[in-house]
């Protein structure tokens, strides 16, 4: 569907980030290219849980985490990455370079450095190095909900613009062409060596170009049980809204999580094919942004089931 291009992402650091894929969709670029560049603001910024800024597993080594996906299915990744400052534009790389989805670890790290990527210092930023060792004096693995960390880093500036969480973005552009990015360093104090959904096509992120565009921020574990992003484009495929779609997938988690969900946090953000766009969040927290011609800078309260 040709129409009007529209970005949306999560958390309130998806404003920034928006603007960012604006700059591409509003002179008739590509969903791909928006989605790269919005993204990176946010790798580039210091964030606690995107980028080389972000709080470190419990061994105190930052490992990131970010994918891809184009209207074709074409799609990238690459997960625990480390030392690597823009772990989307690798993933891209992975898509458009290699005959492969999925790179991590080392073998990920020394494609980005024969790609090109700048290999950064091994070193955490003044607010990681303080979370982390706030951490290690208790070293307990309790994530809390809306701030996937262990740790709190309430260092940014007023309304806590720096202690949110993972991005996702999906994109629209004026040709109709959907797209989505995720990116991270996952949960903070992680065990080494740990996944989410937000590298996994599928979970972190989906688009099916005839049928609309799902990502997912919150819980990684629980997002993967449930395959989370495609189960939201699956259902929008039987006719549901993004909104409902995101609610039903909320909905699928909570039951699975039975008494353990109020200790969670899961959200889901969608595009449909024809340009509506919604989300829905396992409790209350979860806001996203939106960016169309009429509104650049919209912070949007998800509703939520809780
Ligand atoms: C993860 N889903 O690694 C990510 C974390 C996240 O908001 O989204 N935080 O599980």
């Amino acid at each position: 569907v040709a129409g009007k291009p529209q970005v949306i992402s999560t958390w309130d650091t998806g404003l920034a980030a928006n603007l960012g894929a604006w700059k591409v969709l509003s002179k008739g670029g590509r969903a791909l290219d928006a989605v790269e560049a919005g993204v990176m603001v946010t790798e580039d910024s210091q964030n606690c849980c995107v980028g080389l800024g972000g709080n470190p597993d419990r061994e105190g080594i930052v490992t990131l985490d970010a994918c891809i996906m184009d209207d074709q299915f074409n799609c990238g990744s690459v997960a625990a990455l480390e030392r690597i400052k823009h772990p989307i534009s690798v993933a891209r790389r992975v898509m458009e370079r290699t005959p492969h989805v999925m790179l991590v670890g080392e073998g990920a790290q020394q494609f980005a450095v024969a790609q090109g990527f700048p290999l950064e210092a091994q070193k955490l930023s003044p607010d990681a190095e303080k979370a982390y060792k706030e951490w290690l004096k208790t070293s307990q693995y309790k994530p809390v909900v809306n701030i996937e960390n262990s740790g709190t880093r309430n260092t940014g500036p007023v309304g806590g613009a720096n202690n949110h969480d993972t991005i996702a973005m999906l994109a629209q552009d004026v040709q109709g062409r959907l797209s989505g990015s995720c990116t991270t360093s996952g949960m903070g104090f992680k065990m080494r060596g740990r996944l989410g959904d937000s590298p996994l096509i599928g979970s972190g992120l989906f688009v099916d170009n005839a049928v609309g565009a799902a990502a997912a921020t919150g819980q990684g574990e629980d997002v993967i049980r449930i395959a989370g992003a495609h189960t939201v484009v699956e259902l929008m495929r039987q006719g549901m809204s993004p909104k409902a779609a995101c609610k039903a997938a909320i909905e699928r988690v909570a039951r699975i999580k039975g008494d353990k969900a109020k200790d969670i946090q899961v959200c889901f953000i969608a595009i449909s094919a024809q340009g509506q766009h919604g989300a829905f969040a396992l409790q209350k927290g979860f806001s996203y942004a939106v960016c169309d011609a009429q509104n650049q800078q919209q912070l949007i309260q998800a509703e939520y089931l809780l």
